[in-house]
């Protein structure tokens, strides 16, 4: 037993390693501070460890099965009879029953039926400890899909503390998040594999996923329902950060909008506001009010370094194919 969990532990700092380095080699439309934060190998959440942890027990089982079934097929080749043109035919063994043959087959199905009963003792166990998350003392947000980007809803008692953004999360450490899924047009999938497994988000019906985030950090998540033309680019950033820091952003998030102060804030503005961008966005506190917001309430995209990120994101979809905004 012992030896198996160090054999995981290892197999786990291999898998780790070689996941790392065909991640670097990714072609990401990911800024570098974000570029290794989508990886189901670096769980930062108690949710994602119980998947990490389902997942290496299944390759584990997987490959030793594996292993006993290429040895047992070599064996197999090495011990049958050897023969050549001159040897004379030899049937009689097809009229004969193998007890040998007999007896391995059966130890096969009984340890596949063993380790398969394994591992759904495991993925039920699994099941039951995702779904046992206390949530009192919580966070919930309404996160509703749209093609090709996430709105955000936070709702607050009373609810004029309520307030919307887009494109980012941010969540307190070590707290439950309750997230209702909703979409607003086709089904899309709610994926940050730091955190948690996918769920769909399907037109017409609201799906919950609860996380925790058990690390400080920014972590991207990815729609994992191909969508539309612009599937691949409906990022999501989560940011989870210290209780304060949290509070501070959402009444900040709660305040009006405030006005550009700096010189490449007023620039910024200025572009925004001249050009064909206000068409199809909306900045609150600009008159840039149409479908599509820009990731932020207000018009400096956020303090994190994430809202920059969806500012830039969502200037290359346009740049890319400003017809699918029309
Ligand atoms: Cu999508």
């Amino acid at each position: 037993m012992r030896g198996l969990i160090v054999g995981g532990l290892v197999m786990r700092g291999i898998l780790s390693a070689a996941f790392a380095a065909g991640l670097a080699t990714l072609p990401l439309h990911a800024s570098p501070q974000t570029a290794n934060l989508q990886n189901a190998m670096q769980p930062a959440g108690v949710q994602a460890e119980k998947i990490l942890d389902l997942g290496y027990l299944t390759f584990i089982i997987c490959t030793l099965v594996f292993i006993a079934i290429l040895a047992a097929f070599f064996y197999a080749i090495k011990r049958a009879p050897r023969a050549d043109e001159s040897t004379a035919a030899e049937v009689s063994f097809l009229r004969e029953t193998e007890p040998g043959s007999k007896r391995a087959v059966l130890l096969a199905v009984a340890i596949s039926t063993l380790l398969l009963l394994v591992l759904l003792v495991a993925d039920v166990f699994t099941g039951r400890a995702l779904s046992q998350m206390p949530l009192s003392d919580g966070i919930h947000i309404e996160l509703t899909s749209h093609r090709w980007w996430w709105e955000a809803r936070y709702t607050a008692d009373p609810p004029s503390r309520m307030f919307t953004t887009a494109n980012e999360l941010h969540i307190p450490v070590g707290k439950p998040v309750v997230i209702s899924l909703k979409s607003s047009d086709v089904i899309h999938s709610f994926w940050v594999p730091n955190l948690h497994g996918k769920k769909d988000m399907i037109p017409g019906r609201t799906a919950t996923i609860t996380l925790r985030a058990d690390k400080p950090g920014v972590y991207r998540g990815q729609c994992a329902e191909f969508c539309g033309y612009q599937h691949a680019k409906m990022a999501l950033l989560v940011i989870a950060e210290p209780q304060e820091q949290y509070d501070a952003w959402a009444e900040q998030q709660r305040r009006p909008a405030a006005a550009p102060t700096t010189a490449s804030a007023i620039a910024g503005q200025k572009l925004f506001l001249g050009t064909t961008c206000v068409s199809c966005h909306t900045v609150r506190g600009t008159s840039a009010q149409a479908i599509m917001p820009y990731g932020a309430r207000h018009f400096r995209a956020g303090d994190t370094g994430a809202g920059p990120y969806a500012l830039r994101q969502q200037a290359d979809n346009c740049s890319r194919d400003p017809a699918q905004f029309a």
